[in-house]
Order: structure tokens, then C-alpha cells, then sequence
């Protein structure tokens, strides 16, 4: 059953959090833990996925200010490059750290099993958070993330309603390959342009960053050239990328060729609010309150829900302008 929530966003006069820079695949501990009012301090071990995108960045942050020493946490971080085999290398780290719980947005969903039978063997509790893997549901607590089949189900629509069955030329920069979210994405955006009239010319993944946006647009640009009608970007950063390479190429992002990207960050936002994308499907990354607190709901003993999703909305120009003033990431 899936239950929703929505991320309360607590960012006014939030305690700013000096945490030690982290290089990619360091871990950073925060200082001396104070003991928290009620009790021990939470030792967490998380394994981020890197610093690919807008969004990780937002997620990053959102992950510390609720894993801070005031919420009675000390915090081991990693980030690990969008590399799948550093993930796991952090994750052995922490076991043998001995943290009190684990938690993990996952680059790929294969590849968990060995790792977190571990982590059971040492009693320590697993949290997913953002990205699902392919594991055996028992080697971890619950997870908390968005529902992405269902985000790039949203984009579908939204092409379907703009061109409906007209024959229309599609490229798609996909997110890092063998994650959930740019598999499920997928899923979710051809089912809902099943029988309409857009052609896929070419699909590729840009690996959620800027730079790689770019790069494979420019790959479809010399191929494709003016023949491209339609982009579709699994996130804001390769849609933003792909527009350096949209106007380099002397073409109007937004007017020659349609864009729909997935994050609503606020450069994403910034873009669809001047006209260079057209529409953003949101996906929600301010998720740290919810696993800081299953985090200690787990280690009481508490039962938990397995699989929560965030709720995420869908922004065109209009609502773009209005949303930014008052945008939190
Ligand atoms: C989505 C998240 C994705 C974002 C990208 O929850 O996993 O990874 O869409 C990020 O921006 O890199």
C-alpha cells in the first residue's frame, strides 16, 4: 500500500550546518556528537549517490540538516561518484564502523544482496532513500522516494496532449543506466505515448548531469539536425545541458524543439519560466525528516512503513513564474 507524505520544508532560519567538505568517495564525519536530549547519539552511515545533479545536491543537504547533531545524529557521509562499486565499499565501511543504521540512494538497482545480508548479519538496520534497488525487501526497513514510473508517466501525458497523433521526432537523454529512476521513468513515459504519434529517433543516457546532456545532444544534432521536434530530459540538469547545445547549434530550445525535463529544481524552474523547456514534472528530493525519523522509529523497535512515496506535482510556464518566488531548492 502506498502511503504518501509530503515533505514539511523547514528551510527559514534553518541552523546553517558546517559540515567538512567531502571529496567524492570520502567520508566526512561531523564533529563531536553532542548527546541528544533523549538519549545516545544515532550514529548513520549514508551512502549518497554522488553530486551528479541540482536535484542530489538538494537532497544532500536536506539528508544533513535532518541527520544534524542537534537531532541527536553524527553523521558518516559518502558520496561515491555515480560509481556503483564505491557505493558498496562505503557501505562494508560503515559495517565495519559499526554504525547504529545505514542509509542509501542507490546509483543501481543490482548488485545489494552481499552487501546488505551483511549489514543484517551485524544487526544494523538498512533505509533506503530515493533510489529502489532489485533486494530481497527483507534486507532493508523501508524506503522513501517518488514514484517515477509515475513521474515519467506524467511527462507522457503531456506530450500526448501537446502534439496528440501527429507524427512527431523525439529524442530522450536517459538517466545513469540500471537506476530506478531512469528505468522506471522509461516505463512509465512509453506507456503513455503507446499509439500516439511520436517517432523515436534515438534515446541515450546523458548519466543525469549537465555535461552529459550536452554532449549526447550534440551527438543527436549532428545526426538529426532540424528533424528533432521533442526532447525528452529524465531530469532538469541534461535538459539544461542539452539547451547550451539546442542554441549552439543556432535552434531556439522551447520554440524549435519542445522540452520536458523531471526534477522542477530551480534552474529547471528558471528555464520553463523564460520558455526554453515547456514542461517539468516534479520529483520531490527534500526527504531527510522522514528517514531521520524512521531511522529512530527502526531503532526503537517501531514498525514501519515499508515503501512511502512523496507526493510530486507538474509545472507549465505559468505555474512556473508563480512557484519560483517561494521555491525552497
Ligand atoms: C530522482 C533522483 C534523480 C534525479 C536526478 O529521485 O534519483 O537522480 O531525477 C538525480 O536529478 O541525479
Amino acid at each position: 500500500m502506498k502511503k504518501k507524505f509530503v515533505t514539511g520544508v523547514l528551510m527559514a532560519g534553518a541552523m546553517a550546518l558546517v559540515l567538512s567538505g567531502c571529496s567524492s568517495t570520502s567520508s566526512t564525519t561531523t564533529a563531536g556528537a553532542t548527546t541528544a536530549a533523549a538519549g545516545k547519539v544515532i550514529t548513520v552511515g549514508f551512502a549518497q549517490t554522488g553530486s551528479e545533479s541540482g536535484w542530489r545536491a538538494a537532497n544532500t543537504e536536506s539528508m544533513k540538516t535532518a541527520f544534524s547533531e542537534a537531532n541527536g545524529f553524527k553523521l558518516v557521509f559518502n558520496a561515491a561518484d555515480n560509481k556503483p562499486e564505491a557505493q558498496i565499499a562505503a557501505v562494508h565501511s560503515f559495517i565495519n564502523q559499526k554504525v547504529d543504521a545505514i542509509v542509501i540512494a542507490a546509483v543501481v538497482t543490482t548488485g545489494w544482496d552481499d552487501v546488505l545480508k551483511e549489514a543484517q548479519a551485524a544487526k544494523i538496520p538498512v533505509i533506503l532513500e530515493d533510489r529502489t534497488i532489485d533486494a530481497d525487501p527483507s534486507l532493508y526497513a523501508a524506503w522513501f522516494g517518488d514514484d517515477f514510473n509515475k513521474e515519467g508517466k506524467t511527462a507522457g501525458e503531456w506530450v500526448v496532449k501537446t502534439f496528440g497523433s501527429t507524427p512527431t521526432n523525439m529524442v530522450v537523454l536517459e538517466g545513469t543506466t540500471g537506476s530506478s529512476a531512469a528505468t522506471d521513468r522509461t516505463t512509465g513515459f512509453n506507456a503513455a505515448i503507446k499509439g500516439s504519434g511520436i517517432v523515436q529517433l534515438a534515446s541515450q543516457t546523458g548519466d543525469f548531469t549537465r555535461a552529459g546532456g550536452k554532449t549526447v545532444m550534440e551527438g543527436f544534432l549532428q545526426k538529426y539536425g532540424k528533424t528533432i521536434q521533442l526532447l525528452f530530459a529524465q531530469n532538469d540538469d541534461m535538459g539544461l545541458g542539452a539547451i547550451d547545445a539546442i542554441e549552439a547549434a543556432g535552434l531556439k530550445p522551447g520554440v524549435d524543439i519542445k522540452i520536458v525535463t523531471i526534477d522542477a529544481t530551480k534552474d529547471g524552474m528558471t528555464a520553463l519560466s523564460v520558455g526554453k523547456i515547456n514542461y517539468i514534472v516534479e520529483c520531490q528530493p527534500l526527504l531527510g525528516d522522514q528517514v531521520a525519523k524512521t531511522v529512530k522509529d527502526v531503532l526503537a523497535g517501531k514498525t514501519v512503513e515499508k515503501m512511502q512515496y512523496g507526493v510530486d506535482g507538474a509545472f507549465d510556464q505559468a505555474q512556473a513564474l508563480a512557484a519560483l518566488p517561494t521555491r525552497k531548492y
